[in-house]
């Protein structure tokens, strides 16, 4: 059935387009582009990464 080979192709292209740099799936990427944080630190009123981008306005505003 082409609806099963269309299900494969979406689970398929969702698990390749997942970021594999290290990147956890709860991890926000701050700017400096070596440090992640819990996603749940982002814009939470505390810095957490050393450039302070988690809790830049253009990140939380
Ligand atoms: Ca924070």
């Amino acid at each position: 059935m082409n609806m099963e080979l269309l299900v494969l192709g979406l689970i398929l292209s969702f698990v390749a387009g997942q970021p594999s740099e290290g990147t956890e799936p709860n991890t926000w990427p701050c700017s400096d582009g070596v440090n992640s944080i819990n996603i749940d630190f982002l814009c939470d009123g505390r810095n957490d990464c050393p450039d302070l981008s988690d809790e830049d306005e253009f990140n939380c505003g």
